[in-house]
């Protein structure tokens, strides 16, 4: 047994101070908010304090310029640095690629042919090399451990666990190439399921334990997974959420809706005394401690090929079901563990801590699978930033001395509210990387970030990426001669070259905007859609063949930095999670009376975005609240609790504002949404009927 770090005193001996009352909000002194800075060096406190992978900006661009004049040589020498059980070919080059459908299928191999384990990679290797003492995870159970499940678990035990849930699995009937669903709250067990999953070859599915049953039956069918890992349930702030009881209903979902069965269940004890209530299916379901009780603590790697799928990880797009997102087991262990070691300038002996469920890519990346690769010791957190108070964060960052933190902008904003107190009370001066992702992260909330946070001595780290990029993709690397612009993610990570491109294909060179593209292939990208080749080839290279389509915008400034300018589809980002439009208009007309809707997104200062949906009622239904609330019961029931309107607008019969070939003008409808007037509308000549204009601003309708 480990003792776990003793809690450090709080930064500033004034903070301190205050005791049992919650801290203030700093009320306004009268002074005016002092606006964000636009540029601001990496601290030199930063640099002189630590060690570098990368120097300074010139070593920057000497190995991103390696890393892009021969692709082949420069990631091969970093992939030695894993064990292979057996090398790829030597007289085949490490990458070959296609990125034009209309040349051919589309696809990208990296090291074909030679077979891995991320699994060993990961664990294995680190307990092998004498460092299996070393924590591979503190865990900060809900509430600050109020039950008192605070542990912690090394790399040798974690290794121990992964082999026994590996052979759980196995005597499930799981073999290699099989899919296993998780449906958990974010914990210890999460990534272990991942991990022994990929040891045995199998295909893992985390859905987030936030989506509803519908939305976890389509995923369980899609998946084709016969086995689901479940919790009995898990505190959420001072809530107890039923998790098997949900999975219980997608099992029967999947089963009337998709001819889909689950055959086994497993279920862990969350801790909290839930399990009281659960009632067990004989034959399908399994306590996780009964399971485990006699397996044994090792179990036979499974190599595969590195081409063979790791995960399907869902996501939402701009039309249809979620698409299933399939990252293979080799570009993708290169990927995460470089992007991790060089974005955050992770070195041995650094505490990590990022905040992200695993049930997004973030936690797939930037928790299971790129610290684990690179040996390092993190924290993973149960519950919520501001529970039981909006120090929770700063409390764990004080109590492990926290060096690399990984959160998101919405997080960041809703502290930001509650106040300064709340981070000066705690001693974060361990701090030496601040991360997001997520979304854009506004300025405001970046000096924050910087400035109270990181107290100036840290340096920033606004990484954009996507689920199918894998890892990191533009980053302000933390290098000696960057300035940082808050705001801007500015540079191309190793290998990845971005070019942004005009509506009709043509590359905008210099300083200019354009839909954001990758012009070569890169060893995380994703590989496929689920079951769908079809679709990922329409979806991310057919309206620009030859390059990847992120579907995000950009802008290039003078310093050929990238501005993220927000989606060029309808996909919606709510407090960092994407949702597709489609999705959330397809939920409300399940609702009997609705005709017609359509969502548009907000600015929201804490979610980022909001929705606001434009309802059409069928003719003689007037929108009342008991319509508005089996609104918001439905987008709960078929997606989750993260799908809230925030606006509903009852449109009236003339209905919604469309081109004659009756595609809807969202932009005229986001224009609305956001209080634009007569003068903002611009061109609305391919309206089909005028007058829908007039009733939607509430004018008289002629
Ligand atoms: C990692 C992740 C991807 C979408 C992406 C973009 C937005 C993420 C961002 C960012 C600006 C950043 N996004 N990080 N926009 N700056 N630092 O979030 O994956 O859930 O697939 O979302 O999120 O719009 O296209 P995912």
């Amino acid at each position: 047994p480990r003792s776990l770090p003793a809690v450090s005193p709080p930064r500033r001996a004034a903070a301190s101070s205050q005791s049992a009352s919650p801290p203030q909000a700093s009320a306004g002194d009268g002074a005016a908010p002092r606006p964000p800075p636009t540029e601001v060096p990496v601290p030199a406190s930063y640099l002189e304090a630590n060690e570098h992978h990368l120097g300074s900006l010139a070593e920057y661009e000497t190995l991103y310029n390696q890393s892009v004049a021969d692709p082949d040589a420069f990631w091969s020498t970093i992939a030695r640095e894993f064990y292979w059980e057996k090398p790829w070919p030597a007289d085949a080059p490490a990458v070959s690629w296609n990125f034009d459908p209309t040349a051919g299928p589309v696809y990208a191999h990296w090291w074909k042919g030679g077979r891995t384990n991320i699994c060993y990679n990961a664990l294995d290797v680190h307990v092998a090399a004498g460092r299996g003492d070393n924590v591979a995870f503190f865990f900060e159970p809900n509430g600050d451990d109020d039950d008192g499940r605070r542990r912690s678990v090394t790399y040798a035990e974690l290794l121990a666990d992964v082999c026994r849930t590996a052979n759980a699995l196995t005597a499930a009937g799981i073999r290699a190439g099989d899919g296993v669903v998780t449906y958990m709250p974010m914990g210890v067990q999460l990534p272990t399921v991942m991990l022994a999953a990929a040891r045995i070859g199998a295909v893992h599915s985390v859905v987030f334990g936030g989506f509803s049953p519908a939305a976890l039956a389509a995923r369980l069918a899609a998946a084709g997974a016969a086995v689901i890992v479940t919790t009995d349930g898990v505190g959420r702030g001072a809530k107890w959420v039923p998790l098997k009881a949900a999975a219980d209903e997608a099992i029967a979902l999947a089963a009337a809706e998709y001819g889909h069965t689950v055959t086994t269940q497993l279920v862990v004890r969350g801790g909290g005394g839930g399990e009281a209530d659960v009632p067990m299916v004989t034959g399908r379901d399994v306590w996780w401690d009964d399971a485990l009780a006699g397996a044994a603590d090792t179990a036979p790697v499974v190599w595969v090929d590195a081409e063979d799928p790791l995960f399907c990880l869902f996501t939402s797009g701009s039309t249809g079901a979620p698409k299933g997102v399939v990252h293979t087991v080799g570009g993708y262990m290169v990927g995460a563990a470089t992007t991790f070691k060089f974005s955050f300038n992770y070195m041995p002996g650094d505490v990590y801590f990022c905040t992200a469920d695993c049930g997004w890519i973030t936690g797939h990346t930037y928790v299971t699978y790129g610290p684990l690769l690179n040996g390092a010791t993190q924290v993973i957190f149960e519950g919520i930033p501001t529970y039981p108070d909006a120090g929770r964060l700063w409390a764990i960052v004080a109590r492990y001395r926290v060096n690399i933190l990984y959160t998101a902008p919405t997080a960041l904003r809703s502290l930001k509210r509650a106040g300064d107190a709340y981070v000066t009370a705690h001693d974060t001066s361990s701090l030496k990387v601040l991360g997001t992702v997520g979304e854009p992260i506004n300025p405001e909330a970046w000096d924050w970030y910087y400035s109270v946070v990181g107290d100036a001595s840290a340096t920033v780290v606004d990484s954009y990426w996507q689920t199918e990029t894998g890892a990191h993709v533009i980053v302000p690397l933390p290098v000696a001669g960057l300035s940082l612009k808050p705001g801007c993610a500015q540079l191309p990570h190793l290998g990845i070259v971005p070019a942004l491109l005009d509506d009709n294909g043509n590359v905008v060179e210099g300083e200019g905007e354009g839909n954001l593209v990758i012009a070569r292939p890169w060893p995380s990208a994703l590989r496929t859609l689920m079951g769908d080749h079809g679709r990922m080839e329409s979806t991310y290279f057919s309206r620009f063949p030859g390059y990847y389509m992120t579907g995000d915008g950009a802008r290039r400034d003078a310093d050929g930095h990238l501005w993220l300018t927000g989606r060029i589809d309808d996909v919606l980002n709510v407090s960092g999670h994407r949702m597709g439009t489609a999705e959330v208009e397809s939920a409300i007309v399940g609702v009997p009376s609705v005709a017609e809707a359509a969502v548009v997104g907000i600015p929201h200062e804490v979610t980022g975005e909001a929705l606001y949906a434009f309802v059409v009622l069928m003719p003689g239904v007037e929108g009342n609240d008991g319509l508005r609330a089996a609104i918001t019961a439905e987008l709960r029931a078929r997606i989750g609790p993260i799908a809230r309107v925030e606006t509903l607008h009852w449109v009236g019969g003339r209905g919604l504002p469309k081109t004659r070939s009756g595609k809807i003008l969202r932009r005229l409808l986001r224009l609305i949404a956001t209080g634009g007037g007569e003068g903002d509308l611009g061109d609305v000549s391919t309206l089909a009927d005028p007058s829908v204009l007039d009733e939607l601003l509430g004018r008289p309708v002629a």
